[in-house]
């Protein structure tokens, strides 16, 4: 098994799930203090007792945390800004130099080990008060005001920051429209008309900041980000092919105007037969045209979907509800049905449609894990379950390279445990470097390497050799 030579292995965070220190250093709230239990159920209000203002304090304690990282060998290191911390309300005239100042020692651990960065400018961390001030993203006042925040990221880590990622899981306003685009209307009292605006201003703020990126520094790379939503039919029942495409399009709708500069031919047809009316200008279809240099993408799993709702077991996706398990595939303790063979099939069908390089900027198990002592006065998991998971993966990564599909790098999801998105627990953990914090709050959040340490730390060492 070989990788290309300058393939980018790494890890990925998101700083409202590591940081913790929600109001320290002029940080304003984002929309992930009223999340304290994850995208299911916002609070009126911010409450500092939960879990997800704590994350694993990583605000602290990075610089542990990215020799970790170091010692792993890695290549690349995924990682958020949260936007609340550079301009606390959204609307400040000048940025919060101390947030600026934060990510600029993060971007110094990263150079002392040789750590490429790749910064998600917004990953489901939107400052509360735009969410609250304009309704998210369904103003259009939100283009500029990203426009203004990224303008400050470019020029002040120019130079230091070549790869970027505009939006994380852009696609995702659909099913989440308060948590990936600051919507407070509740989404059943939502039109579609609204939430296709939403997504509209965030597409045009997205291709704009391609463009300033460029402008700015001609060596930075801009990706466009999407959950990698797989479905299968259930059945060959032509129905179930026809949703499965009607599925895929929903997904493709985000990667058609990212990748090909404008809105595909489905879209009128579906506007249409939803009653949605949008404010698209000149303007904005100019704006467009200006595509993302790379496509990443999370890959957890896949599903199966069918028209007929007598067939098959409900998936416990919480992604639509036509969805269903596939006998074939294993499921995760969460229900995430596990597919390694889907993520071959997901790079190639991008690939095909826009060759354009792809970036698994997301992939893992979460799983709960068992601390052990090492026999060496320290404490150890041994996570063999999450080990054979992503060795799966990556011997399906491998395939599709070797079909002849252009992937830069793979960023497994939570190197260090950290807090879940859906479901705002620390017991989901996903990474290499166990956390010692508990749900209820308790633990010395000290770190301890698991066994998947040594095995991911191997594999890059030898460039994908040693996985098999
Ligand atoms: C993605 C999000 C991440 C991450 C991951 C795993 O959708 O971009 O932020 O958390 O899912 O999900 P969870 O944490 O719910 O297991």
């Amino acid at each position: 098994m070989s990788f290309p030579k300058e393939f980018l292995w790494g890890e990925a965070t998101a700083a409202n799930q590591c940081e913790g220190a929600y109001d320290e250093d002029g940080k304003g709230l984002s929309i992930q203090d009223v999340l304290p239990h994850g995208f299911g159920a916002r609070t009126e209000k911010p409450t500092a007792e939960n879990l997800k203002l704590k994350g694993i304090d990583h605000y602290h304690r990075f610089k542990e945390d990215i020799a970790l990282f170091g010692e792993m060998g890695f290549k690349v290191y995924r990682f958020s800004i949260a936007w609340s911390r550079i301009f606390p309300t959204g609307e400040e005239e000048k940025p919060n130099e101390a947030g600026l100042c934060f990510y600029e020692q993060i971007l110094d651990e990263c150079e002392k080990y040789g750590i490429e960065p790749l910064v998600t400018i917004s990953h489901y961390e939107t400052p509360l008060a735009l969410a609250e001030k304009y309704n998210g993203w369904t103003s259009r006042k939100m283009i500029d005001l990203y426009l203004k925040y990224c303008k400050v990221l470019f020029e002040r880590f120019k130079g230091r920051v070549k790869y970027w990622i505009t939006f994380n899981e852009i696609n995702s306003i659909l099913r989440q429209p308060f948590m990936s685009g600051a919507i407070m209307t509740p989404k059943e009292e939502l039109s579609e008309t609204d939430l296709y605006q939403a997504m509209h201003h965030e597409l045009v703020a997205s291709a704009l900041a391609v463009k300033m990126a460029h402008e700015i520094d001609p060596d930075n790379q801009v990706g466009c980000m999407v959950v990698g939503i797989t479905v299968y039919p259930l059945t060959p029942n032509p129905d179930d092919i026809l949703k499965v495409m009607d599925l895929d399009n929903d997904l493709y709708f985000f990667l058609d105007i990212q990748a090909r500069g404008e809105y595909p031919y489905y879209a009128k047809r579906r506007f249409e037969e939803k009653n949605i009316h949008l404010n698209i200008t000149e303007e904005d279809r100019a704006a467009l045209k200006n595509t993302c240099d790379f496509i990443a993408f999370s890959y957890y799993s896949s599903n199966c979907a069918t028209c007929d709702p007598t067939l098959g077991e409900p998936s416990r996706s919480n992604m639509t509800p036509e969805l269903r398990k596939n006998p074939y595939s294993d499921v995760s303790e969460w229900g995430w049905q596990i597919d390694p063979k889907g993520l071959r099939y997901t790079l190639n069908r991008f690939y095909a449609r826009y060759q354009k390089p792809l970036f698994i900027a997301e992939n893992g198990l979460g799983a709960r894990d068992e601390l052990i002592p090492d026999g060496n006065g320290s404490f150890t998991v041994n996570d063999d379950y999450r080990i054979a998971y992503m060795k799966e993966h990556l011997i399906q990564l491998h395939e599709a390279i070797l079909d002849g599909v252009d992937v830069m790098g793979y960023t497994s999801w939570g190197c260090i445990d950290l807090i879940s998105c859906s479901t705002a627990e620390i017991e989901k953990r996903y990474g290499f470097i166990y956390v010692d914090l508990n749900s209820d709050g308790t633990g010395t959040m000290n770190r301890y390497k698991k066994k998947s340490f040594e095995w991911y730390r191997e594999v890059i060492r030898t460039n994908g050799e040693s996985i098999l």
